[in-house]
């Protein structure tokens, strides 16, 4: 048996888990601050067999990876430092998402 914890945006949060629970995958939502940015950030636990490993690998891999998304900024946003310019709200591509996973082996699961 492996426990999963994967690091991933507040914001993928729901779909990752709706996509595990369909799967019949167990996770626990742990509310988690990253140490560099100090910005909430989602932390899941999973325990899993060793043979679904994968399969959670694909589904936080199709709600969490890393990819370009286009975004409407608001009026109030500025570019970088050029007073009165403002793009207001056209989109622009920004990347959004990651995780980090880290897969650990488990000596003992039990429910008590
Ligand atoms: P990522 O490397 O994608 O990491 C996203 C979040 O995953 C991290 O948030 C942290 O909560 C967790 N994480 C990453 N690596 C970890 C590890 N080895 N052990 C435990 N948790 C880990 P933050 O710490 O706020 O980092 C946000 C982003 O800032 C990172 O994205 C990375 O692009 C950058 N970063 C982190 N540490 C850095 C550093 N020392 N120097 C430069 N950039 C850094």
């Amino acid at each position: 048996m492996k426990l999963i914890f994967a690091v991933i945006r507040d914001k993928d949060a729901n779909e990752a888990i709706s996509a595990l629970n369909k799967a019949h995958i167990g996770v626990t939502k742990l509310s988690s601050t990253g140490g560099f940015l100090r910005d909430g950030n989602t932390t899941l636990m999973i325990g899993t067999e060793d043979d679904q490993v994968e399969a959670v690998m694909d589904i936080l891999h199709e709600n969490c990876a890393k990819r370009t998304q286009m975004e409407v900024l608001g009026p109030g946003y500025t570019t970088g430092g050029v007073p009165g310019w403002s793009i207001g709200c056209a989109p622009i591509k920004v990347e959004v998402g990651g995780a980090t996973v880290f897969v650990l082996d488990v000596d003992q699961f039990r429910k008590l």
